[in-house]
Parts: C-alpha cells; sequence; structure tokens
C-alpha cells in the first residue's frame, strides 16, 4: 500500500518535470528565437541604412545637389540611385544596387529618400524614412511597422541611443506624419 503510494508520487513528479520541460521548449521556440531574428532584422536595416546614407554622399560627391524625393511611389525611372532623374551632368549612377524604389526594411515598410528644412535655416535636408506602409501600397498600410524595441536598437547602432534626438528618430510633427504611424527618420545631411 505504501509502496503504491511512492510509486504514485514518483509518476505525478516525472509527469510534472515533463511539463515544465514542455513549457520551457515552447518559450524558447516563441519567445527566444523571435527576439534573435529582430536582432538580426535590426543589424540588417543598420547596416542599410549605412549603405543608403554612402550612397547618398556619392550622389552629392557627383552632382553636387542632393537626390531628389523618392518614397512610396517612386519608381525605377524616378528613383535617383538608379535613374540620372535630374540629368545632371556628374550623375555617374547607380549608386546602389537595386536602388531604393522597391527598398524594404526587414519588418516589410518601405525605405524612401525624403527633403526637409527640419530646422528652419534655408538648408534643406536630405532623410532616409523607414516607414509601416510597403513598397507599392498606400498610407493606409500599416504592415511595416518597426517595434519600437527595435528602433531602440537600431538607435543604439546609428545613432545616440535616444528616439526624441540625434540624427534618428520619431519624427512626430509636421511634415513627418504624426501618432501611431510616426515616420523613423534618419537625417542623412545637409546642404552647406
Ligand atoms: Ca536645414
Ligand atoms: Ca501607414
Ligand atoms: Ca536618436
Amino acid at each position: 500500500m505504501i509502496n503504491k503510494e511512492k510509486a504514485f508520487t514518483l509518476i505525478e513528479l516525472l509527469v510534472v518535470i515533463a511539463i515544465i520541460g514542455i513549457l520551457a521548449g515552447i518559450l524558447f521556440v516563441s519567445i527566444n528565437p523571435s527576439d534573435q531574428v529582430n536582432k538580426a532584422k535590426s543589424a540588417k536595416v543598420v547596416r542599410d541604412m549605412k549603405a543608403i546614407k554612402d550612397a547618398v554622399a556619392f550622389y552629392v560627391l557627383d552632382t553636387g545637389e542632393f537626390p531628389p524625393v523618392c518614397r512610396l511611389n517612386c519608381t525605377k525611372d524616378t528613383d535617383p540611385l538608379l535613374t540620372n532623374v535630374n540629368g545632371n551632368s556628374g550623375w555617374s549612377g547607380p549608386y546602389i544596387q537595386d536602388g531604393i524604389w522597391n527598398r524594404k526594411h526587414p519588418w516589410g515598410g518601405h525605405m524612401g529618400l525624403f527633403l526637409y528644412d527640419s530646422n528652419n535655416n534655408g538648408k534643406t535636408e536630405v532623410w532616409l524614412i523607414l516607414d509601416d506602409d510597403a513598397p507599392g501600397t498606400d498610407a493606409n498600410d500599416n504592415s511595416g511597422l518597426v517595434p519600437i524595441k527595435y528602433l531602440k536598437m537600431i538607435d543604439k547602432s546609428i545613432d545616440d541611443n535616444n528616439l526624441n534626438s540625434g540624427s534618428f528618430f520619431l519624427g512626430n510633427s509636421a511634415p513627418f506624419a504624426s501618432g501611431e504611424g510616426a515616420w523613423r527618420v534618419y537625417r542623412i545631411g545637409e546642404q552647406n
């Protein structure tokens, strides 16, 4: 009778251990690898941002001007990094493979070039956007939002580790879109 009870207790213990093992396995599969994937995505987008920044720098060096805006509805033919859109005699691209017109960041939204004088000093700045709208869609698409956690990781890699300051930040005021679809903007440079 006593032995039976002990055996039953041991089986219960084994069942509990098995359940803990399964739960630990589920946690590992569902949480940890996803975080690893997102960390890898963050690293990739930082590499892409640096590559685009370099491409724009060479564009400016060759042409003496900033590339024209290339955003959601940009095409191969209007992509200044692939096509001499302004007919500038110094243009000697393509400046980056595949250009930026159809470029997605790893969360699915488009990357684009934007011109804006954010500090209102009469000198245009060129900006790289990490948007939530996938290439070929419109502003209603929010499928490619970069999670804040990973925006912070990107900021730490490429800027000042603060999403409200520096060259990379959440563009919450006009003309950067505000609210949930706030642009994630990266200031590449300003005109001389
Ligand atoms: Ca300015
Ligand atoms: Ca949107
Ligand atoms: Ca920042």
